[in-house]
């Protein structure tokens, strides 16, 4: 069932190059493939995982470009991508300086909300439960820690940001507090507590927001007016419709669509390049593919040659023409390609 849905799709898959990166005499390509599901519903953790199966992942989306190359191969439906909200994905600040984790959460009833889809660092209030807010647009009071024996908590009544806050407490102290336990959240309330006029204060706590499902730092966003907005506190998986983005309950069910990563690594040859009696120069290039596409597809074969071209033409080297050659004493995925540069 999945190998027909495959079959069938891969008629309108795409091909684009995410990156060309050279280390000690061999070049590495990336070609990011995009398969569009349009013939069935998933939720995005569904989709998440029929992408893995058959593919690489659900697809991340780094440039405008990849944006004009789903836009020819989807019309009007909603269909997930690779983006999501890591709404469990808490830390504290002095994570960052190898503070091990711990799980100790001290919630208000119905928080954490990400209200607004804004909400992504934590303040205590006085009666000792926490909440998130905005790490950017809320100013409150912070607790600072500081690696003192004696005396370890430090309550700053300014109002600051969270982001403001920890740098602040990273430059007078050592970091924004972390709580841990039950006993550790008890000291800090005590401390809180002690000014009357502070009902509320930043702690350690926060999160990074949308991420990728294949782990790409691509920090890119086409989110439409309004969006994300996190409505009813439910809203935690990204989908796009007519070329821009929208967060939606990650339960809902849509087409989506898949990427396959090809990486095609080229090893130099030892023989010297030869001239034909045309004049025409002649090489050869061993390119090693890593896909779960069909290298037998001549769809495939011509895509990746097209890929291949549009690179050298990147770095200056037109006029090539591009042939496989199969290699009767290799497996099927170790082909040669011609290059012929005129
Ligand atoms: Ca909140
Ligand atoms: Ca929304």
């Amino acid at each position: 069932m999945a190998g027909v849905w495959k079959k069938l799709l891969f008629f309108g898959t795409v091909f684009t190059i995410a990156g060309v990166t050279h280390q000690t005499g061999l070049t590495y390509f990336i070609i990011q493939e995009y398969i569009p599901l349009t013939d069935v519903n998933m939720s995005w953790v569904e989709a998440q995982s029929f992408c893995r199966e058959m593919y690489s992942d659900l697809a991340t989306i780094s440039n405008d470009k990849d944006i004009s190359t789903i836009n020819t191969m989807n019309a009007d439906v909603s269909f997930w991508i690779g983006l999501y909200d890591d709404v469990n994905g808490w830390k504290w600040s002095q994570m960052d300086q190898h503070l091990e984790m711990q799980d100790y959460r001290q919630w208000q009833e119905d928080q954490p909300d990400n209200d607004g889809a804004v909400e992504h660092c934590v303040s205590m209030m006085e009666d000792g439960f926490w909440r998130d807010n905005s790490c950017f647009h809320v100013k409150l009071p912070f607790i600072c820690f500081r690696d003192d024996e004696e005396d370890q908590y430090v309550l700053v009544t300014e109002k600051k940001s969270w982001t403001e806050a920890q740098s602040y407490c990273r430059l007078q102290h050592t970091d924004l507090v972390s709580v841990r336990s039950q006993t550790e959240n008890q000291q800090v309330r005590s401390r809180l507590q002690e000014k009357a006029t502070v009902q509320e204060a930043w702690i350690g706590l926060h999160r990074d927001a949308w991420k990728w499902s294949d782990g790409s730092p691509s920090p890119f966003r086409r989110w439409w007016d309004l969006q994300p907005d996190n409505e009813n506190s439910s809203q935690a998986c990204a989908a796009m419709q007519r070329g821009g983005w929208s967060d939606w309950n990650c339960d809902a069910e849509f087409n989506f669509l898949c990427q396959n990563i090809t990486v095609v690594t080229l090893s130099p040859q030892p023989e010297p390049n030869t001239v034909s009696p045309a004049g025409t120069r002649m090489t050869t290039v061993r390119m090693k593919l890593q896909t779960d596409s069909d290298l037998k597809d001549p769809n495939v074969r011509h895509k990746v040659l097209q890929q291949f071209e549009a690179a050298l033409n990147m770095q200056g080297i037109t006029d090539v023409k591009l042939h496989w050659r199969n290699l009767k004493a290799e497996p099927q995925t170790k082909r040669e390609m011609h290059v012929e540069k005129e």
